[in-house]
């Protein structure tokens, strides 16, 4: 069977089984993990204790993307990361960066980062350029509809699927005329960015429509509040239901799932894999 892969950096990911990206915020006010990892040390050690638990790529952020969350400073947010890059660099699995500003994609990439994981999909002035001048390094283009601080205000689609559809074949078109080769893109439906909760589950359940744009999916659902919607749970509660939701977004087409809880997310992922497959390895 031919599976296809994703170019990462120093990586080629082959996506025979959905992979995990464990989340690693260098950040104050993080809604989700309480700043715990706040500082570079606290941040590696994170990130390792990820990796022990099956993570298959690191994703660092440095300024939080919550609804209403302030902005940072580009000297802020590299002060943050870059020690953790370099503590990371040989740690085995791709790093990815999770950040929207061009010159912090350039030092980052420079530091030796293997993905840019924008919540922009590249549309800040200048960031199709620094990702295409770096010819290997992988990026994640996600949807969203309006900016961090409003876009939970009053967001209107036509058809949600149809206009996230249109809008990430827009801009992986875009990144591909700027000398992306499509093998380095993966694309975000964006849940939680710019949409109500309503709108967030009529685009999981219609989810299987965006693999017509031929594109390594990248998911993220964990601890956010589309799923506190449901069980009224408190962000540290919200394992279950994230994992109910990793599992509908593998079902439907999802190839990189994004989480806070790597090690029960990995093995929810082996049991599905085993369904899937009707049998078991290794026993
Ligand atoms: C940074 N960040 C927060 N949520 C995210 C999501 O759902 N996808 C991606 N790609 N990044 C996210």
């Amino acid at each position: 069977m031919n599976h296809s892969t994703f170019i990462c950096g120093r990586f080629e990911l082959t996506l025979k089984r959905p992979l995990v990206m464990g989340i690693v915020n260098v950040t104050p006010d993080s809604f989700s993990d309480g700043a715990v990892h706040f500082s570079a040390e606290a941040a590696t050690r994170h990130a390792h204790e990820l990796i022990a638990q099956g993570a298959d790529i690191l994703d660092i952020g440095g300024e939080s993307t919550r609804p209403g969350a302030d902005p940072v400073s580009e000297d802020e947010e590299l002060r943050r990361i870059i020690p953790v890059i370099q503590n990371l660099r040989d740690c085995g699995k791709p790093i990815s960066i999770d950040t929207f500003k061009p010159t912090v994609m350039r030092a980052v990439l420079e530091a030796g980062a293997d993905l840019i994981n924008d919540i922009y999909a590249l549309r800040m002035p200048g960031a199709l350029e620094v990702v295409a001048a770096h010819p290997n390094c992988g990026v994640c283009l996600m949807h969203m509809q309006g900016e961090p601080k409003t876009m939970q205000l009053a967001p209107v689609y036509d058809n949600i699927a149809n206009d996230v559809s249109q809008f990430l074949q827009e801009r992986k078109a875009a990144a591909v005329a700027a000398g992306i080769a499509p093998s380095r893109i993966c694309l975000d439906p964006g849940y939680g960015f710019g949409k109500t909760v309503q709108q967030n589950y009529q685009l999981l359940h219609e989810q299987d429509r965006l693999s017509g744009l031929h594109s390594p999916l990248l998911v993220g659902l964990s601890r956010k509040s589309m799923i506190a919607a449901i069980t009224g749970r408190s962000p540290q509660e919200r394992v279950a239901g994230s994992i109910a939701g990793a599992l509908a977004a593998v079902n439907r087409g999802a190839a990189i799932i994004r989480v806070h809880d790597v090690e029960q997310t990995v093995d929810a992922l082996k049991v599905w894999a085993a369904i899937e497959q009707g049998e078991i390895h290794g026993a």
